[in-house]
């Protein structure tokens, strides 16, 4: 035992050199068509992802920045999508110029929506927002893996379809991962949400409840976030409570991973012209609209910047080798080894990040 356990270590800061703490959202998919997200602190361009100052985690449950991530910026698209539409979310580690995984193993993955109302929602300011849960995924179906660990170990995009029934117009897309691998402790938790711009359309007249407000949703002593037991072993976990309150009447109608995505990234251009379409992806499992067309996809995003910047390629997606083994997942329920982990990560985490461990 003792023998497996040490080899497990050695495993597991085998893989440090290939780890970086913390991370954020380096793209989206919304039905197949992807748009980058700006490395944190990095305008690199135009984006419907607010971008985030720095890789690392919000601390503290009723902290400003819990809305949307890190001193996050408001972006400069609002992309269309429709009620059902396929959203991809593709968290990446590291702070960007290179494909790296997600770190973190331990805890939820939940999204929310809120309507900007009468306001652009590349200038809607989401504290107070009325924020409707459309989705919480934990363990998986052996008990035992989060799908935040699966995200680690494999790279993989979370995909949902958003609700049906939405009513037309601009909304927030509010995607979090709470990573738990020190909420043995109150205020231990590492909150990582990030935020995309919308426009629905169609003709759905869903009326969202419940909501609620962020900051405000949370509190730092809740079962979900001070998760004492966290490394108990699936009969504890199997008692996991989400903090935020219930998925709301309007959910989303289905929830997977999905391969990582592969296929090129570049900023659209802020201002698209018929000849200036951003690049359709190649996603696997979206049922992807051509980028040819007049109405779908990006020609109809829109931008409160007409001074656009030229699309910009930059460098290619992720195509992660790593994949998950027995050894990762016993420690994933050791916390000692993971703490221990997540400790090495600390240190290695480049300078900017906002809290020590
Ligand atoms: C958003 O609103 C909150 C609360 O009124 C305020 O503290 C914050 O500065 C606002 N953010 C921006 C970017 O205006
Ligand atoms: C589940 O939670 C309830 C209420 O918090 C608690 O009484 C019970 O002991 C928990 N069960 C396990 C297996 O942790
Ligand atoms: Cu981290």
């Amino acid at each position: 035992m003792m023998s497996f356990i040490t080899l497990c270590v050695a495993f597991v800061f085998s893989l440090l050199p290939f780890v970086a703490a913390h991370g954020y959202v380096s793209g989206i998919g919304i039905d197949g068509q992807w748009y980058s997200g700006n490395a944190p602190g990095q305008n690199q361009g135009p984006s419907p992802i607010r971008m985030v100052a720095n890789n690392g985690p919000v601390k503290g449950a009723t902290n400003p920045d819990i809305v949307c991530g890190l001193s996050a910026q408001n972006a400069q698209l609002v992309v269309p999508a429709n009620s059902g539409s396929l959203l991809s979310v593709q968290w990446s580690g590291g702070s960007g110029g290179s494909a790296e995984h997600w770190p973190h193993e331990v805890g939820p993955v939940m999204t929310y929506m809120a309507p900007c109302g009468s306001t652009p929602c590349n200038q809607f300011n989401g504290t107070g927002a009325g924020w409707f849960k459309i989705n919480q995924a934990g363990l998986e179906s052996d008990g035992s893996t989060w799908y935040q660990g699966t995200i680690a170990s494999t790279g993989d995009t979370f995909d949902l379809n958003l609700p049906e029934n939405l009513s037309p117009g601009g909304y927030l897309i509010r995607n979090e991962l709470i990573s738990l691998q020190n909420g043995i402790s109150v205020g231990g938790a590492e909150f990582y949400p990030s935020c995309f711009q919308v426009m629905i359309g169609g003709n759905g007249n869903g009326s969202p409840s419940p909501a609620v407000s962020f900051p405000g949703a949370y509190s730092d002593t809740d079962p979900g976030i001070y998760v004492p037991g966290i490394y108990n072993g699936p009969q504890a976990l199997a008692n996991y409570t989400f903090p935020g309150g219930p998925v709301a009447n309007l959910a989303a109608t289905s929830m997977t991973l999905a391969s990582p995505y592969t296929g090129p990234t570049v900023f659209p251009s802020a201002a698209p012209a018929s000849d200036s379409a951003p690049v359709n992806s190649g996603q696997p499992t979206a049922s992807a609209p051509a980028a040819s067309g007049a109405s779908g996809g990006p020609a109809a995003a829109t931008s409160a910047d007409d001074g656009a910047p030229p699309a910009s390629a930059t460098g290619a997606a992720a195509a992660p080798t790593q994949s998950g083994n027995s050894c990762s997942l016993k420690a994933r329920e050791r916390g000692t080894i993971n703490q221990r982990r997540h400790f090495r990560r600390s240190a290695h985490r480049a300078a900017g990040h906002a809290e020590s461990y």
